[in-house]
């Protein structure tokens, strides 16, 4: 590798375009990633995904690779901040929420361990979509992330497949990004992409014509799967990314010299949530193909595979109709009935069964029988599998249940996004703790030096003016970086409950027009996308959107009370927005969090928790303690209950509470419908108030209670920053390299 970024240029640094030098760079970490190789050895994981929200790479690359400080050195004597390159870089939107972001994460920890292990997924031209919002509404377009500039992260591979679908055959071609383990060798992004693929088949937004599959396979990620069109794609892209997968799979461990018989010992199978089920049956018919007997397929499938679940609500445990199977993957079918039959003939609970008896193929239920392990996200997710959601599987296989909670690569989200921490940090503890990031703890020792947390306050404040001049260059939004940095930035879904957050920014500006002033303004900050299909989830956008617009134009209350929504939220928005946060919002209706990794995030970067005790907040409050989260609502426990009763109404609420109710009232209120859309508004509200179906009422009035507490407590700075440096010190469990050396250890055996 050669020393000096001019060497990848075409000309003297200071003379080349921001392109230039960006492709200069990428040239430069490309052929130090390669010098440094791959990780290698007898047995690989393959982790499948239809998800992997990478984030941009440069930042990321160089820091692995050691070339940050070289390269900032080099560009800044050549008069450019690296900080503008990577303005420039865009950001490849393969993926949607934590789902996307963990499989990143694990990736970043799989090279940095040294494991043998490639993540596998799909290449979506235009990816999940760009959001805007126009008329307080939000729009979708295409994400066109690859057509930028002239070179890129992925690279073009000579590895075609031909594969078959009912009636037709699509040749495939992979794609590869390296994947910089930190001071380590490399792993591999391979991601496949239809042949035939044809952005111009999409119209208006992101419509297409859902029925031209060969052209449209890998146009965006999640087709709106409101229409059997676009549900029967989805199936059609998941049989495609599998059947590529397995493939690879096969070929890459007959040469490393399996004889097919001993494949597990080769390989290892993650199946990230149900979008890649259809492994099982295509690795067992191509081990078939290839001359096992499928008895014995069946059982070294089995022993390959194991499955992650993510969620426990209903909607994400994808079940397809038999005739969507039938149609896209003919020769899928006699395998899965095969697989099935099996199932019913040991066990008569049709709970248990793979096809039901409404002719639905369940995917989960696939996995869990023909896979070793199966396993949740978080402590608490893990037993409501366990004890509740999946009782009867937990029945009769215990030994396959296991529990991996999340993590974070803290490369990304501390080294990358928040230098200033970073170096504080080994100012104070040493730099043992970039390697081992339970070395963090150390600094519990220092909790009390007063110029620790004046310098940690500083940071913070740093932090904030830096994304108050982003969020202003990004969207026009002027935010004042002295108020308290209240953040809620995940999926825009009905059980992360924006919704409640927004009933207080109601309930709070209500209160200061009749004069109640909080200690401190407050800027609320959203950051959230939603389902293009998700009509509750866009009509809560637009709420937010309106009721921003109502209190801006108050200029007595909008001194003390801001709302800002984050246009497009991404990986990028989050490593500037995760760092200037105070209070991170993890509302969540107990139960229904899997887990939360932004949660981990904001911990990390010195953020105080108020949460919901569900999914690993509930392993954050045990960490850092009592003191130093702020936890308020109903127990996972009393929430199930609830919902087993089914006698929740919301109604009664509405009617003892007179706070919530005008806060429910506002949102059809004249200033709201003078900024925005009546009937979505009247629609949201109506929601509320008959369905509810996420209990935000029941935990209104602690919310507030509690969320009031943690905004007076603020107002002793250095307590706060105790708190802060408290949760980052606990943060270490919280490492992805923890997790992954987890799953290693307990499930790949690599
Ligand atoms: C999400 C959960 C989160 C969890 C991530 C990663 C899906 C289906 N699930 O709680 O909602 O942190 O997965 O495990 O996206």
């Amino acid at each position: 590798m050669r020393k000096n970024l001019c060497e990848y240029a075409d000309r003297p640094l200071n003379e080349c375009t921001r392109l230039e030098l960006f492709n200069a760079l990428l040239r430069w970490t490309d052929e130090a990633a390669r010098e440094r190789g791959y990780n290698e050895g007898k047995k690989k994981l393959y982790y499948i995904s239809a998800e992997f929200l990478i984030g941009k790479l440069l930042s990321n690359n160089l820091i692995n690779l050691g070339l940050y400080d070289e390269a900032s050195r080099q560009l800044s004597a050549a008069g450019v901040e690296l900080a503008e390159l990577e303005e420039f870089e865009s950001e490849p939107s393969l993926g949607n929420g934590g789902l996307g972001r963990l499989a990143a994460c694990f990736l970043d920890s799989l090279a940095t361990l040294g494991l043998p292990a490639d993540g596998v997924g799909l290449a979506y031209h235009c990816g999940l979509f760009r959001q805007s919002f126009v008329d307080n509404r939000q729009y979708e377009t295409p994400d066109g992330w690859l057509r930028w500039g002239t070179e890129s992260w992925m690279h073009r591979t000579a590895t075609h497949y031909d594969i078959p679908f009912g009636g037709m055959t699509l040749r495939s071609t992979m794609y590869e990004i390296d994947v910089t383990g930190y001071e380590g060798k490399c792993g591999r992004l391979r991601l496949f992409d239809v042949d035939t693929a044809d952005e111009r088949l999409i119209k208006a937004g992101i419509h297409f014509d859902q029925t031209d599959i060969a052209r449209n396979l890998t146009l965006f990620l999640y087709p709106d799967d409101s229409t059997d069109a676009g549900r029967l794609l989805r199936v059609y892209q998941e049989y495609f990314m599998v059947a590529n997968a397995a493939r690879l799979i096969l070929d890459e461990a007959v040469a490393r010299g399996s004889n097919l018989h001993d494949l597990a010992d080769y390989a290892a199978v993650q199946i990230n949530d149900t979008h890649p089920t259809l492994v099982i049956p295509e690795l067992i018919r191509l081990l078939t193909e290839r001359g096992v007997r499928e008895t014995e397929a069946i059982s070294i499938v089995t022993k390959v595979c194991g499955y992650t679940n993510h969620t426990i609500l209903a909607e994400a445990l994808e079940k397809w109709p038999i005739a969507y199977l039938e149609r896209a993957v003919p020769h899928l079918m006699p395998i899965i009935r095969r697989l099935d039959s099996r199932v019913r003939n040991e066990f008569d609970d049709p709970f248990l069964w793979i096809i039901d008896n409404s002719g639905y193929v369940h995917m989960a239920n696939l996995d869990i029988h023909y896979s070793h392990s199966v396993n949740g996200v978080a402590r608490l997710h893990t037993e409501i599998l366990k004890n509740t959601e999946l009782a009867p599987f937990y029945a009769v296989y215990p030994e396959k249940f296991n529990n991996k909670t999340n993590g974070i690569t803290f490369r990304r989200w501390l080294m990358s996004c928040n230098q200033n921490l970073a170096d504080l940090i080994d100012g104070t503890i040493g730099t043992g703790w970039r390697r081992d990031a339970r070395e963090l703890e150390k600094l519990m020792k220092h909790a009390d030096d007063p110029e620790l947390l004046r310098l940690l306050a500083c940071v913070k404040r740093v932090n904030k003016r830096r994304f108050a001049e982003w969020i202003f260059r990004h969207q026009g939004a002027v935010i004042d970086p002295d108020s308290v940095f209240d953040v809620q930035s995940k999926r825009l879904h009905e059980y992360k409950r924006q919704q409640l957050n927004l009933l207080w920014i109601i309930r709070e500006y209500q209160r200061i027009r009749e004069g109640l002033l909080p200690a401190r303004p407050v800027t609320v900050i959203f950051g959230a996308k939603a389902a293009p299909a998700y009509t509750i989830a866009k009509d809560i956008i637009h709420a937010i959107l309106c009721l921003s617009d109502v209190i801006d134009a108050d200029l007595a209350a909008s001194k003390w009370l801001k709302v800002v929504m984050v246009e497009n939220y991404n990986v990028s928005a989050a490593e500037k927005l995760i760092p200037a946060c105070d209070l991170s919002e993890q509302i969540s209706l107990a139960s229904k969090e899997a887990s939360g990794t932004g949660n981990m995030k904001f911990m990390l970067n010195g953020a105080v928790t108020l949460g919901t005790m569900d999914g690993a907040n509930v392993e954050i409050a045990e960490l850092v303690g009592r003191d130093n989260i702020y936890t308020f609502g109903a127990s996972s426990d009393q929430v199930i209950e609830r919902y087993r009763r089914g006698d929740y109404d919301p109604m009664a609420y509405l009617n003892a509470d007179g706070e919530l109710a005008a806060a429910v009232d506002f949102l059809v209120s004249e200033p709201m419908v003078a900024v925005g859309d009546k009937a979505r508004l009247e629609r949201l509200r109506h929601e509320l108030a008959n369905k509810d179906w996420f209990m935000t009422f029941p935990d209104f009035s602690d919310y507030c209670r509690v969320k009031a507490r943690a905004l007076s407590d603020m107002a002793d700075e250095t307590a706060w920053t105790k708190k802060a440096l408290v949760n980052i010190a606990k943060a270490g469990f919280f490492s992805s390299d923890r997790t992954i050396e987890q799953y290693n250890g307990e499930i790949w055996g690599l």
